[in-house]
């Protein structure tokens, strides 16, 4: 196995300490955001030292402090007649090589660092797409769960009442994340058309009858395991006969669980916030149908699994106390696909300790720092977030341009695309680990590459 190496905090150079030192005066109580940024500045250091032109341009202050942070209120009314309150945002982070492009979020721990964070990531994430796209991040501290279709769809038409006016299909193009799947980009998009009058491609996402693409739902997902089969293919190994472990039972998860099927390999855990099932005959076609819908269509919880598939277990996790013990299940390949942080060092020790060879990131930042140094020092294929989820933004891409062009790709097309796009994703992250003497390492690979391209835009487009 390729040998990787990381600097990691305790061991940070006087360049990183300074600038992180100044960077939480800057932005207190801002941990994710924070922790976003360390990470890519350990990778960018050397290139910064080879590269005098960045620091001459002050390229990284400036990819740190977001273009422009949106905040508006969104007041609501739920069936009783109660009157709510939440707050929304959108980041706006870096739109030098592309309009503002990311999703929104709608989970009651949304706030400013969250969305900081998951904006920072998506500049470098969409850079890597290789496609025209900026880096931006929205959402609300709105809780979908248990609300009726007419409160979701209330509480969207007040969201965009304000988003609308900052939007637009040049200018910034949100999408889903946590809470926001196929049902809100529907009711968001139907009040940005009438607020509007227009028709365009300002969300991706869409349903295919109304401007989507297809393949969009099933492309983070699948482009995970497409990440994790290129991570795997060039240790000479395939997904086929693996184990693997699913965190989440949204749309990354769900979709990575059916692309591991096509792939022969055997998905045996799934979850969600409350607690995670296993299924040590596997999750298969038949399960995966019923937990779509159970999930997208009847709104339940994943502990219902057991009831419909005996020999299966179910079992309460408490998330604030450590990384949930479903990692503690023997397996091949991890797909942490659910949230920030679900991995921390104790349980990524655990996988290490379980012969674990790969992990591929569907969520966004689910490593902690400790963790991704326990997978990086132990020899595992560890695919950040930023370069194995980026297939569902690349997809974005892709519905963006036939949105402009009036054009409607085939499913087939699209997935070649798409699995053409990851390919390239993984051997940029290589070919750049390579060129800054840590081989095999795709945390720092993916980040230089990342950079590269929106630093060279940036470079090219003066001090803005
Ligand atoms: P969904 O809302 O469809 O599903 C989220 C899943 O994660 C649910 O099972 C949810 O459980 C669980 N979850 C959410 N918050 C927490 C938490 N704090 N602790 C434990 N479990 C939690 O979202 P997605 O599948 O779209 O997103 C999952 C991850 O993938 C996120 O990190 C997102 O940023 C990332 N991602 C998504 C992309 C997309 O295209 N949708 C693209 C790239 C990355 P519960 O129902 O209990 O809340
Ligand atoms: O984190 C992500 O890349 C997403 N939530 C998808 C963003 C998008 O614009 O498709």
């Amino acid at each position: 196995m390729a040998s990787q190496t990381i600097e990691h905090t305790g061991s940070r150079s006087a360049f990183v300490t300074e600038f992180m030192h100044a960077l939480s005066e800057k932005n207190p109580g801002e941990t994710e955001f924070l922790q976003a940024v360390e990470e890519c500045i350990v990778s960018l250091e050397p290139v910064l030292d080879r590269n005098p032109v960045y620091r001459d341009n002050g390229i990284i202050d400036r990819m740190v402090e977001p273009d422009r942070i949106l905040q508006f209120r969104v007041s609501w009314m739920d069936d009783a007649g109660e009157v709510h309150v939440n707050r929304g945002y959108r980041v706006q982070f870096n739109n030098a090589i592309g309009p503002y492009k990311g999703g929104l979020r709608f989970h009651p721990s949304v706030n400013q660092s969250i969305l900081k964070f998951l904006g920072f990531e998506q500049v470098f994430k969409n850079s890597l797409t290789t496609l025209p796209i900026g880096g931006g991040k929205g959402g609300s501290d709105f809780d979908p769960r248990g609300r009726s279709d007419a409160e979701v769809m209330r509480f969207c038409s007040s969201f965009m009442s304000e988003l609308f006016r900052f939007i637009g299909p040049d200018t910034d193009v949100p999408a889903g994340d946590i809470g926001v799947g196929g049902r809100e980009i529907g009711y968001l998009f139907g009040q940005y058309r009438k607020l509007t009058n227009s028709f365009t491609g300002v969300l991706t996402g869409r349903g295919v009858n109304w401007g989507g693409s297809l393949i969009r739902p099933e492309a983070t997902g699948f482009g995970s395991v497409y990440f994790a089969a290129e991570m795997l293919h060039e240790q000479g190994k395939s997904m086929e006969a693996m184990d693997c472990l699913v965190s989440g039972s949204g749309n990354v998860a769900q979709y990575t669980t059916e692309k591991v099927l096509d792939l022969g390999g055997r998905v045996l855990t799934m979850s969600d916030s409350t607690g995670y099932i296993h299924d040590p005959e596997g999750i298969d076609r038949e399960k995966l149908a019923w937990v779509m819908d159970l999930k997208n269509t009847r709104r339940g919880r994943i502990a219902e699994y057991v009831d419909a598939f005996p020999g299966s277990t179910y079992s309460d996790h408490d998330l604030t106390a450590g990384s949930s013990p479903l990692w503690n299940i023997p397996a091949q390949v991890a797909f942490p696909s659910a949230t920030q942080n679900e991995i921390d060092a104790r349980a990524a020790q655990t996988l290490v300790d379980n012969g674990i060879l790969a992990v591929s990131e569907g969520a966004n930042m689910p490593t902690t720092p400790e963790g991704q140094a326990i997978f990086i020092g132990s020899g595992v294929l560890y695919g950040p977030g930023k370069a194995a989820n980026a297939g569902g933004v690349a997809v974005s891409a892709l519905e963006m341009a036939q949105s402009s062009q009036r054009v409607y790709s085939s499913r087939d097309e699209v997935d070649d695309r798409l699995r053409d796009i990851m390919k390239r994703i993984h051997k940029v992250s290589l070919d750049a680990a390579a060129a800054y003497d840590v081989p095999g390492n795709y945390l720092h690979g993916a980040n230089i590459a990342g950079f590269t391209k929106v630093a060279d835009a940036m470079v090219d487009q003066g001090v803005i």
